[in-house]
């Protein structure tokens, strides 16, 4: 673990915080020609405020930390002279963006360790800015997490649910058509087991909504460390859980956040409808 003080932890919060909010504000401006090009399938789309917005962070955070490495979702991996790695999503909830369905973010996280190795690393400060909301979702290690909204920050805490049957849990699919076709067998399993389910379109708000206790659950199998990175500081500093399955850390293979009673009955759920993925 990296040796940090809390007040090298608050500057790395803030920094963190003040870059997604201009990052934000750059994202909701949202230009006439988005620039629209296609990734991995049709589906999977990245505009040219990804972009700019991923350029700005880099900008505003290298210039206050040259030492440290970038790892994002669009082109940035550089390697640091630091322990210390800015994990970012430019936008997160990119087809909601595109569309306008209020619920994207800009996604920052420092981390200690590799993100690029699931297990290998950690975050160690972490802000979400809910672009359309103007709120950014916000966390330091041992500090807590908050919601500042209107200039006051609201501490956030996990729900204490522990019965999954009256449990509200969000998951999100892929941008692969086979690979969405077999979430979709593992979510015909889980759902008549909960409450209801939720598919918000973004993995850093869905985090920051488990958090924030909007919902008691989620699940996810296939996002990235830069999707995930800062919503999972954001969870455990309101105290909650993010595992894999069978005993995983959080990665791209399954991710399953809750509070700490209803995480290990989350986990079993998943587990068993992981057999039909
Ligand atoms: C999104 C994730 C979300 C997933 C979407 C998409 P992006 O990230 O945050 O959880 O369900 O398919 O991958 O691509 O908008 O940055």
């Amino acid at each position: 673990m990296t040796n940090l003080s809390d007040d090298e932890l608050v500057e790395l919060e803030r920094l963190a915080v003040e870059s997604a909010q201009e990052a934000a504000q750059l994202v909701r401006r949202r230009p006439d020609d988005f620039g629209v090009e296609v990734k991995s399938s049709r589906t999977d789309v990245v505009t040219v405020v990804d972009a700019a917005s991923e350029r700005l962070l880099v900008e505003r955070i290298r210039a206050i930390r040259p030492q440290d490495g970038f790892y994002g979702e669009e082109e940035v991996d550089a390697s640091a002279t630091s322990p210390l790695t800015w994990v970012l999503d430019p936008i997160d909830g990119t087809v909601n963006f595109l569309y306008d369905y209020p619920m994207y973010a800009v996604s920052v996280a420092v981390v200690e360790g590799d993100p690029r190795l699931p297990g290998a690393w950690r975050p160690v400060a972490a802000a979400v800015a809910d672009v359309p909301a103007g709120t950014v979702y916000h966390a330091r290690r041992g500090g807590g997490a908050y919601l500042l909204q209107g200039g006051h920050d609201d501490k956030l805490s996990v729900t204490r649910s522990s019965d999954i049957g009256t449990s509200l849990i969000a998951t999100g699919f892929g941008y692969d058509a086979e690979k969405r076709g077999r979430q979709a067998r593992v979510l015909m399993h889980v759902l008549p087991q909960i409450r209801d389910i939720r598919r918000g379109g973004s993995a850093a708000l869905d985090l920051c909504h488990v958090a924030q206790g909007r919902l008691d659950g989620y699940y996810e199998m296939g996002i990235n460390p830069w999707d995930m990175a800062a919503g999972w500081l954001v969870l455990t500093e309101a105290g909650g859980l993010a595992s894999g399955a069978h005993g995983a850390p959080p990665s791209s293979e399954c991710v399953v956040a809750a509070g700490k009673m209803l995480h290990p009955v989350l986990v079993d759920l998943v587990e068993e409808g992981l057999k039909h993925f």
